[in-house]
């Protein structure tokens, strides 16, 4: 049975992750972290402390104490908040994952930390191989392909454990991601049930990888249990669930709610970095090496979506 302890666990994919894998493990073998306390069910749900991920003595200290044997490190900031911010992106998304690789080497844990579709640029194949040239043009790509080199380093030279994935933007009705240039495929469905209209911050004809929140928990969950002696590559997994433009989730939710409209106004900045990403991932070596298969296409997710969103948003009205 693992110890895990997860860096901004209160974030899009924390707030899930942590009721999943408390599931899995046990609730107190699971112990959330972020550096802000805020009122979630996940806080109260089992162990929570607050922690910056750049104070590598705290995170030693909260290791000892829980007897912690894996950290799911996914503190970071996200490409547009980051390309707005890029020296605070460099001290949380690199110092960051430095402080928790060096308390990883100095007590032999097991590290998983999530790369992203935005570890590539433009000079990437738009259909994009696991293996291809990787300069990105933001800070946020920046730190990812440093990241994957550093896990990649730290699993070769000191034997610490490191696995990793490429996440796609991720589709998620519990917590909203913040910052993100994929954000608008979770803005938009909330919109739909709201206003039942949405002004669409990214161009026509703009494709991206998309993942339903379900496949990227278990994505994380199957790669931390895979057979060691199986994997080839260890950290930055391209993974792929779909790759849709904003006219394609546009019309998905139409299928559903036949009178939602969607009207294009462009930011300029997000557009950029859209562009400079990959149309579509290939996830060969994910699927050979540890059998990934996702299970959600853009019209199961849009059906699930708007089930489990329409309930939660009535309550708050
Ligand atoms: C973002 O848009 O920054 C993230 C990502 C794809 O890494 N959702």
């Amino acid at each position: 049975m693992k110890t895990i302890l997860i860096t901004g666990g209160l974030g899009q994919i924390g707030t899930e992750l942590s009721t999943y894998l408390r599931q899995a493990y046990g609730t107190n073998n699971v112990i959330v972290t972020d550096v802000v306390k805020k009122d979630s069910p996940v806080v109260e749900a089992g162990p929570f402390e607050q922690l910056d991920v750049t104070d590598g003595k705290r995170l030693a200290e909260l290791v000892d104490r829980y007897h912690v044997d894996t950290v799911l490190h996914l503190a970071a900031l996200l490409s547009a908040v980051a390309e707005a911010h890029p020296q605070a992106a460099y001290r949380i998304n690199l110092d960051g994952l430095f402080q928790v690789l060096e308390v990883a080497r100095e007590k032999q844990l097991a590290v998983f930390t999530p790369s992203s579709i935005g570890a590539f640029g433009d000079s990437t194949p738009k259909v994009t191989p696991q293996d291809t040239i990787q300069r990105p043009s933001t800070m946020y790509g920046v730190t990812k392909v440093a990241g994957e080199l550093l896990c990649d380093y730290y699993f070769r030279r000191f034997g610490v454990d490191t696995r990793g994935v490429r996440f796609p933007g991720l589709i998620s009705y519990e917590a909203l991601p913040g910052g993100g240039t994929t954000d608008y495929a979770v803005e938009i469905y909330y919109a739909a049930l709201k206003t039942g209209k949405y002004v669409c911050p990214i161009a026509k004809g703009t494709l991206m990888d998309m993942m339903y929140i379900p496949d990227a928990l278990r994505a994380v969950h199957e790669l931390m249990e895979a057979d060691p002696t199986k994997l080839k590559h260890r950290n930055a997994f391209n993974i792929a669930a779909m790759s849709f433009a904003p006219e394609d989730i546009a019309a998905a939710i139409q299928e559903e709610l036949p009178s939602f409209t969607m009207s294009y106004q462009v930011n300029p900045t997000l557009q950029a970095i859209a562009d400079s990403w990959p149309d579509k991932l290939e996830d060969t070596a994910a699927r050979e090496e540890w059998g990934w298969k996702a299970q959600y296409d853009l019209k199961t997710m849009t059906k699930d979506m708007l089930k489990n969103l329409q309930p939660r948003l009535a309550e708050t009205k």
